[in-house]
């Protein structure tokens, strides 16, 4: 092939993304609950190593992309759209109005809204730092961006609490700092209440996320798990109004099969907000859009969440990778994500109606025959023997879900 001229580039990978095929209308896009980032969007392809590959993309144009293919949903920490030194100016009110108008003008929502309490210098000792001023800053920040989110109409908030944690042993106390971070929350919640009373609302669903490992050599809460038991501990005053925002990688990266900790989340009833990305176990933060590494995995987790009615948003919180341009985030990056999305949900439906599956699922809930004795334990096995094959005819079939065996793909060799 000869080589390809700067301006064919663009013609290439579009003609190419449309000989993919299959995308769906924006219209059916905006039927599911998929919220779009604008750090998400707007990432730049840069790290600790790398240099951006990107140029910068205001909220304007990630808003107006967002809507055209056809994401219904944009959140934002504080951060992304208002400059650390604008926050709780009128500088802020008048950014707060631009977005307003971005998201009436795509018809877009805006979801949910986070506070970035991890980048600014003023965090490194982390957002439950010692000095009492620093604190102060943090629940200052914290209680703005509730107050921008009743604002912008959201109904979620986040908390990835980041630099909680320390590269150094001794300096930091654990039960201390944590006393301090839940302090931070306490004053979120009852500005929440405050200002959801003023304004007629409900109330914001507060979510924890946790990563293991990142930007801290040791973090505090590292698991959706710890979060759980940090919720119950006592030290919030409305652990009603906190759940979690589990992030599909973050539980993968320490080792976790995602859809066990998602189960752990839903039986506290906290599964309110989900971060879906993918990557690769005991790796650091790779954030690979949906789909493109465990997509057997990705059918499962929609299984479970599919089958106990979960309605809460799918947060498209992955980078796209550095080799893509700015035309290609937008071109292929976010409506191949999620299409990818849609299409593993859709499956995840067929899965649940599967009449192999089924019917495997009810015989091993049916069991084979009582024995008569239940010290018997060699009769109990037996009697179980052949039945527990079904373990791996239904694997088998849920890899001919994804596959398309089920609706007839075959090799005729
Ligand atoms: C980083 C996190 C981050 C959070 C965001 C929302 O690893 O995934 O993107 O989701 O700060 O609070
Ligand atoms: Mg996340
Ligand atoms: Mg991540």
């Amino acid at each position: 092939m000869k080589p390809v001229p700067i301006k064919e580039q663009k013609s290439l990978v579009n003609r190419l993304m449309d000989a993919c095929g299959g995308a769906y209308s924006p219209e059916t896009r905006r039927k599911y609950f998929i919220t779009g980032p604008q750090w998400a969007a707007a990432y730049e392809g840069h790290a600790l190593f790398h240099a951006p590959t990107r140029k910068t993309v205001g909220f304007e144009e990630v808003i107006r992309q967002y809507g055209e293919i056809g994401i219904g949903h944009w959140c934002t920490h504080d951060t992304d759209v208002i400059p650390a030194a604008a926050i709780g100016t009128a500088e802020q009110d008048k950014i707060v109005t631009r977005i307003q108008k971005a998201l009436k003008k795509n018809d877009v929502a805006c979801s949910m809204v986070t506070t970035e309490t991890f980048h600014h210098a003023v965090f490194a000792a982390s957002p439950a730092a010692e000095s009492p001023q620093v604190r102060e800053y943090a629940a200052t920040r914290l209680c703005n961006t509730v107050n921008i989110g009743h604002q912008l109409g959201a109904s979620y908030a986040v908390y990835w609490p980041g630099s909680l944690g320390y590269f150094v042993q001794g300096a930091v106390e654990e039960t201390q700092t944590l006393k301090w971070y839940a302090e931070g929350l306490n004053a979120a919640c009852e500005e929440d209440i405050k200002v959801a009373a003023a304004m007629g609302r409900p109330t914001l669903k507060h979510c924890m996320e946790a990563k293991p490992f990142e930007p801290q050599a040791e973090i505090l809460l590292p698991t959706s798990d710890a979060m759980l038991g940090f919720i119950s501990s006592g030290l919030l005053t409305h652990p009603e109004m906190v759940g979690l925002n589990p992030e599909y990688l973050h539980e993968l990266m320490w080792g976790a099969a995602p859809r066990a900790a998602l189960a752990r989340a839903l039986l506290c009833g906290k599964l309110w907000h989900f971060d879906i990305n993918d990557g690769y176990r005991l790796k650091h933060d790779v954030d690979i859009a949906v789909g493109l590494v465990n997509p057997l995995d990705w059918l499962n987790v929609l299984v479970l969440l599919r089958s106990h009615g979960y309605n809460g948003p799918f947060n498209l919180d992955y980078k796209p990778p550095r080799t893509t341009s700015n035309h290609g985030v937008f071109k292929v990056s976010f409506p191949t994500a999620v299409d990818r999305f849609i299409t593993l949900w859709e499956m995840a439906g067929d899965v649940l109606s599967d009449p192999i599956i089924n019917e495997a699922t009810d015989a091993l809930k049916a069991g084979g025959p009582r024995a008569k004795d239940v010290h018997d334990v060699e009769a109990i096995t037996k009697n179980h023997a052949e039945l527990l094959t079904l373990h791996e005819l239904i694997a088998h079939r849920l890899v001919q879900i994804l596959i398309g065996a089920h609706r007839g793909r075959h090799y005729a060799l």
